[in-house]
């Protein structure tokens, strides 16, 4: 077991791996930036280093200093938590031949799901279903013209290097393809300095259902069942829950084991999650492989009991998962509400400043993941979301009884927050009922 770990990462998710590492018995050397120099959690780090001004640029995301806080630390392993570095290549790569741990999968691994339409490749290998659409990357125009009329329109051209909805775009005939495919390279180019794009089938109002994967370094893959997390706005994710609601078990079983393949095939270690999206008649179709823990980590730990965290810092240090898949007997039901600082009523613009008083749900099944208090102050540097709200009950309708309860019983001032939001979602006759698809927020709330 490693003696000391440096987290990567503010917030919340730095929050959850400092309790896991106390919990093992781990020190642990926290980093921050000027902004974060008075967050609570610091306190709880063993030792903290500043890395550098408040933009991400200049403190999470620079390799070089998160390697000399590790190496002035003395850490024997790396935790990158999500977003930041935790899907760099590079950076797995440097704490591979600086000789410290990446708790994550290898940079090959991560390199290759990386590249969207070399993951594609990899689930053809794997017999996992993917989206009918292009053999590979899309050359010539004539090329996608020839898919797009073997496929039908409409269809979707998709940026190789992109994900979570980056570098996307429909194109419902032959002209808007020609359009869609010049905007995604140049768009493709620029974000990503990658402008390979491939086609697929555009698949209207899917569900987004994804399986949690966990493999060890002796052959073990495990899968922790399924989340849906079709509950977003924007490519941004707003409920998530575990089970999928109104999906067959036989769906589900085959979604998983499709998840399984996918990470042996892809020679997969450490925690995962691979994104599948599901069409009205369930079927699924293989969408990108995140090669990281996500934010929605905990609805997973609520029904199967197992914790992410600590599992994944098992695996780094070369011990075999303690658990088979027999093991992993999920039960109940668990929702999270993402609770951002954000106003519902300007467009979700976020909504920093400091929070005034900060009253926080409680009660049997309830968790509340959050690094905020009052007196906190919600910088404009980071990502809005301040908290997320987890209930667990043995069944869909109680968890939504809970979480409803929950959102009512939050009191945050002096910021504006989307549980006004979030309550309504919860209320609402379409998610009571599990009748829900990407395009379900959007729709019914025209934002
Ligand atoms: C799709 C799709 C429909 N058809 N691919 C969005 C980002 C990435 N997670 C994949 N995404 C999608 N790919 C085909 N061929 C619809 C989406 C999609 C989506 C998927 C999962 C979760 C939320 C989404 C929101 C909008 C679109």
């Amino acid at each position: 077991m490693f003696k000391r770990i440096l987290i990567a990462n503010r917030g919340e998710i730095a929050l959850r791996i400092l309790r896991a590492c106390r919990e093992l018995g781990i020190e642990t050397v926290a980093v921050f930036s000027e902004a974060d120099r008075n967050a609570h959690y610091l306190r709880l780090a063993d030792e903290a280093y500043c890395i550098g001004p408040p933009r991400a640029a200049d403190s999470y995301l620079k390799i070089d200093r998160v390697i000399s806080a590790a190496e002035i630390g003395n850490v024997q392993a790396i935790h990158p938590g999500y977003g930041f570095l935790s899907e760099n290549p590079h950076f797995a790569e440097v704490c591979r031949s600086c000789n410290i741990g990446f708790i994550g999968p290898s940079p090959e691994a991560m390199a290759s799901l990386g590249d969207k339409n070399r993951a594609r490749q990899l689930a053809r290998e794997a017999d996992v279903p993917v989206v009918p659409g292009s053999d590979g990357l899309i050359e010539q125009e004539r090329e996608a013209l020839h898919v797009a009329q073997e496929i039908g329109y409409p269809v979707l051209v998709k940026a190789s290097a992109g994900g979570g909805g980056k570098g996307m775009r429909v194109a419902r005939d032959d002209d808007s393809l020609k359009a869609s495919l010049q905007q995604a390279r140049v768009e493709a180019e620029a974000a990503f300095g990658n402008p390979s794009v491939y086609l697929e089938k555009y698949v209207e109002r899917p569900r987004h259902v994804e399986v949690q994967i966990v493999a060890d370094h002796h052959g073990n893959v495990v899968h922790l069942w399924e989340r849906d997390c079709s509950t977003q706005r924007r490519h941004q994710k707003l409920i998530e829950e575990s089970p999928a609601p109104n999906l067959s078990d036989e769906t589900r079983n085959a979604i998983c084991q499709a998840a399984v393949r996918m990470a042996q095939t892809a020679d997969y270690s450490n925690a995962g999650t691979v994104e599948f999206i599901v069409d009205s008649e369930e079927n699924f179709y293989f969408i990108e492989v995140n090669a990281r823990i996500q934010v929605e980590h905990p609805v997973t730990e609520m029904v199967t009991g197992i914790d992410l965290i600590k599992t994944q810092i098992q695996i780094a240090t070369g011990e075999p998962l303690p658990f088979r898949q027999k093991d992993i007997q999920p039960s109940g039901a668990s929702i999270e509400c993402r609770i951002n600082a954000e106003d519902p009523r300007a467009g979700f613009r976020p909504s920093p400043g400091k929070i005034g008083r900060f009253i926080v749900a409680g009660g049997l099944g309830i968790r509340f993941d959050s690094h905020a208090h009052s007196d906190y102050v919600v910088s404009p540097y980071y990502d809005s979301m301040i908290g997320k709200l987890i209930v667990y009950q043995s069944s869909r309708e109680e968890a939504i009884r809970t979480m409803s309860r929950a959102l009512r019983e939050m009191e945050i001032d002096g910021v504006k927050t989307t549980i006004p939001l979030q309550l309504e979602i919860v209320e609402h006759t379409s998610f009571t009922t599990g009748r829900l698809d990407t395009t379900f927020v959007e729709r019914t709330w025209s934002i």
